[in-house]
């Protein structure tokens, strides 16, 4: 949870197409069609270093692949499906690179994987449909499938290390938490260390826990999650609209992307931001652009994102808070007027206000403790500009007001 922002990968043949991967299938593309995409992927373009140091300039801490999306097409050479990648023209361990330069440029190497195939014979709904299907094929076998699953699971595991599993596609009836629980426990077994999302658990409920919740954490998706200072949360969310490559996708301004990553600090949550790279291997100039613009706003005002806690007061649309230590940063995302007053911290004292690395700033607190911070004329940074306050006390024990 220190670390707060990662990068979340969708890849694939699908990329050929520039449709969604998730649910193109059937779709957009005719699944004759799609299902031999394969032969056609060959991402001469593709550099593991290149989209790792995309990422560690973006001021990423950790990185997550799908390995295996609802398509049933497996990046990495697996012995237990020949719908993988070693059958592309491109033959090359997309996973295992991945790994490598996450090592190299000590970037936290995760996996995604979904427990849905449509593809794969075992599994019993074999296209998407929104409501899902309950239309299950007779000729299916999910112990056999879970099987498959668990050396997949396995090859994944004891070849890379991930340092987090992400699994997705909780929602159809196939799935069982019978299932997911064997699961959760093999893979601990495999690796004791290794994160595990909540979304292994049979549930359409993603961004709370339940009594049923099988995970270690939260996944929110395509939104930002709740001030929550008990349960770990994550937010996975697309920097454009597609989490495959789409062209000309409309992709979030530079304030959206920092506001989205400061709203997610401020909730006490971590962001998993989306690149959709394209069927060349190459990830868009435009959207490598703007993660470095992340990562150079994260080099001024990193200090108040990572390794804070979130709170203790909700995000909103003028601002977010996050604190470590004596100290409360103000996130501030509009000047409505020339003056913010927070709310109410009892028994505490602000002892100072600055601009982060800027000029103090004037402030007034009044009997009850809430804060009344001036602004000056001109705020520095028009998309996110962090006001310190050192209290004298320790801002983490604050508690979360209402
Ligand atoms: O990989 C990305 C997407 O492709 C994938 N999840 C992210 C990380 C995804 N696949 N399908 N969907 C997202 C749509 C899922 C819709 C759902 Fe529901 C909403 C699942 C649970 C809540 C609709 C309502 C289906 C079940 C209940």
């Amino acid at each position: 949870m220190d670390q707060r922002f990662g990068m979340f990968i969708h890849w694939g043949p699908v990329t050929l197409r520039g449709t969604e991967i998730g649910w193109s299938r059937g779709h957009e593309v005719p699944v004759e069609d799609y299902d031999n995409l394969y032969k056609e992927f060959n991402p001469v373009l593709f550099d593991a270093d290149a989209w790792v140091k995309t990422a560690k300039d973006a001021g990423m801490k950790y990185l997550t692949i799908i390995s295996k999306h609802h398509d049933g097409f497996c990046l990495w050479p697996t012995k237990f499906s020949d719908y993988n990648i070693m059958n592309s023209p491109y033959k090359k361990d997309i996973v295992g690179e991945l790994a490598s330069s996450c090592k190299k440029y000590d970037i936290k190497f995760c996996v995604y994987f979904t427990v849905l195939d449509w593809h794969d014979p075992n599994y019993p709904i074999h296209s998407s449909s929104y409501p899902p299907s309950n239309d299950l094929d007779p000729k299916a076998n999910m112990n056999k499938f879970v099987r498959t699953m668990e050396n997949e699971l396995q090859e994944i595991v004891t070849r890379y290390h991930p340092y987090m599993l992400w699994f997705d596609g909780n929602w159809e009836s196939p799935w069982k938490n019978e299932y997911a629980v064997d699961i959760y426990k093999f893979l601990k077994r495999l690796d004791p260390n290794v994160i595990i999302n909540n979304r292994l658990g049979a549930s359409t409920e993603h961004s709370k826990l339940t009594s049923k919740t099988v995970g270690d954490f939260v996944t929110p998706e395509q939104k930002i999650g709740e001030l929550d200072m008990n349960t770990p949360w994550e937010t996975c969310m697309t920097i454009c609209n597609q989490w495959a490559w789409k062209p000309n996708d409309t992709m979030k301004t530079l304030k959206q992307c920092v506001q989205t990553l400061a709203k997610t600090a401020g909730g006490n949550g971590s962001l998993l931001f989306n690149v959709g790279p394209m069927s060349d291997g190459r990830m868009e100039v435009r959207q490598v652009k703007r993660l470095k613009e992340m990562g150079e706003w994260l080099k001024i005002y990193g200090e108040s994102i990572y390794g804070t806690k979130g709170g203790p007061f909700k995000p909103n649309e003028l601002f977010a808070a996050t604190r470590k230590g004596d100290k409360l940063y103000i996130h501030v995302f509009e000047k409505k007027s020339g003056t913010l007053t927070l709310p109410a911290i009892a028994c505490i004292k602000v002892k100072q206000a600055y601009l982060l690395k800027g000029d103090k700033i004037n402030y007034t607190q009044d009997a009850g403790g809430a804060v009344t911070l001036q602004f000056p004329e001109q705020l520095p940074d028009s998309n996110d500009s962090v006001i310190v306050l050192e209290l004298n006390a320790n801002a983490e024990t604050i508690p979360v007001a209402s």
